[in-house]
């Protein structure tokens, strides 16, 4: 970075978030793409643009005690960061994991502010999360976590105001308990979340979107720089949540063969390609670990720890798991190997360092706020249809995602290609996602 506005904004921000690694990356690696742009628009500085957006709005911590199915009681500790509401409400899902801090919420909510930009809807960025552990959890356990959470977080939502949906940890069940919850608490059905059951205001194909959003991006990505298609490519999906088991889906339609798949402890080669119902009824009916689709395909393999999985020979990448999976050895392997795309379900799988080398060395890359804004466009999607009392079909609901997703990629390719690397897809969804909420915060004055 040698613009000096930005210089002065990162060490600002480093010094008031000491520690808070992932946040501080997800701003360096910001701050870094932009200095293009923002060398040309002195107006950023004239208004603190940046300064103000990688300051919070509001950022609550709160207690979430709840008791097992033994009669001991647990305190966990909740948070939603409410990020920006330039462009809309507040707007970003809400992880369970016993990793969550403040630093991962913070990196997840600025993420989110830039990504709800890019699809082209009128949402602002918030993030939300505890370091509860939902493996191993009675549904009832889950079930009174989720509504003590509520008991707190329902004071600051709302369907102007904020509108919460799943990440990590939190899927249908999860967002079913915590709206019934909220509706409990404030005696109304205003839809404030998405990813709701269908019978109660969710969305057709808000399960599938966000998986299905990675793959339409993708392919355009692929169609538009090597005029190919996942047609007959070898393909790596890490994870095998949400994300995952949907990317997995589409590619297979689209006539690819998924070779591997893991967890956080380990991975499955099928070289026939991973069998979706198989998969489905493993990860999202029986709650199992990958370990299980061995047993139920004995020709696959299973091996232990997730990081063998780069080293495997593919076509294309779809980290779909959690941040910064992939560090810069890692990027090193997967470049020899051959991987000719790396497109992000996850949010920031691949570091600082890992990106820049995806990009330096001409692999296609699809940054997550981008490449993953699927998910986020489809509860979009379900807003409208709240507030307009209506039910849209799958196929009309799927085929608009799989054109926006299209024009974003387009989009991303001639900004990174006016700034003079087609490549840098870095650039190009930092630049998309960040003009408008800059001159929504310059319009709408200092505050
Ligand atoms: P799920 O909880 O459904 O699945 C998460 C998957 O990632 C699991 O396979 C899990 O394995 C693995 N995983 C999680 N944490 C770790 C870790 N620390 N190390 C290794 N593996 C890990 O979550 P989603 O599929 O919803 O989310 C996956 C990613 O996609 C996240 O980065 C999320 O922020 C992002 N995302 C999600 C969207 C959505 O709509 N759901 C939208 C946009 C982005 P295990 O079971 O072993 O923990
Ligand atoms: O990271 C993400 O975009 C999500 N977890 C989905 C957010 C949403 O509001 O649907």
């Amino acid at each position: 970075m040698k613009n000096e506005y930005l210089l002065k904004v990162y060490q600002e921000c480093e010094s008031r978030n000491y520690g808070k690694v992932e946040f501080l990356d997800a701003v360096k690696e910001f701050l870094e793409s932009i200095e293009l742009y923002a060398d040309k628009h002195p107006e950023l500085k004239k208004y603190a643009v940046l300064e103000r957006l990688v300051e919070p709005e509001r950022l609550i911590e709160f207690r979430v005690p709840w008791v097992d199915d033994n009669g001991n009681v647990h305190v966990n500790r909740g948070y939603r960061v409410q990020f920006n509401s330039a462009i809309g409400p507040y707007k970003g899902g809400i992880r369970l994991h016993p990793s969550v801090n403040q630093s991962i919420i913070k990196f997840l909510g600025f993420e989110q502010v830039l990504k709800n930009s890019i699809t082209g809807l009128p949402l602002g960025g918030g993030k939300g999360g505890s370091d509860f552990d939902p493996k191993g959890k009675s549904e009832f356990e889950i079930m009174r976590f989720c509504q003590s959470f509520m008991t707190e977080l329902y004071r600051h939502i709302g369907s102007m105001v904020d509108v919460p949906a799943g990440d990590i940890g939190t899927g249908a069940r999860e967002v079913g308990y915590m709206y019934g919850a909220y509706k409990k608490l404030v005696n109304s059905f205003d839809g404030a979340f998405t990813g709701k059951g269908l019978e109660f205001g969710g969305s057709l194909a808000r399960t599938e979107a966000t998986g299905f959003g990675l793959i339409y991006f993708t392919e355009k990505m692929l169609k538009t720089q090597l005029n190919t298609s996942f047609k007959d490519k070898r393909v790596i999906i890490t994870g095998s949540g949400n994300v995952a088991l949907y990317a997995l889906k589409k590619a297979a339609e689209l006539g690819a063969k998924v070779i591997a798949m893991s967890d956080s402890n380990g991975y499955v080669v099928d070289e026939n390609g991973i069998n979706f119902d198989t998969l489905k009824v493993i990860k999202e009916v029986k709650r199992e670990r990958i370990k299980e689709y061995q047993t139920q395909v004995p020709t696959s393999k299973y091996f232990e720890g997730s990081k063998g999985i780069y080293s495997l020979k593919a076509d294309i990448l779809l980290p779909c798991a959690t941040q910064n999976e992939i560090d810069l050895d890692a990027a090193k392997i997967i470049v020899k190997n051959g991987i000719c795309c790396v497109s992000e379900g996850a949010n920031r799988p691949s570091s600082n360092e890992a990106a820049k080398y995806f990009v330096d060395n001409k692999v296609l890359y699809g940054p997550g706020k981008a490449a993953n804004c699927g998910g986020v466009m489809v509860s979009g999607f379900e807003m409208i249809q709240n507030s307009e009392r209506e039910k849209w079909t799958f196929e009309y609901t799927d085929n608009r995602l799989k054109e926006r997703m299209e024009e974003i990629y387009d989009s991303i390719y001639k900004i990174s290609s006016e700034y003079g690397n087609s490549y840098n897809t870095i650039l190009g969804a930092d630049i998309l996602g960040f003009e408008k909420v800059a001159n929504a915060m310059i319009k709408e004055g200092i505050i």
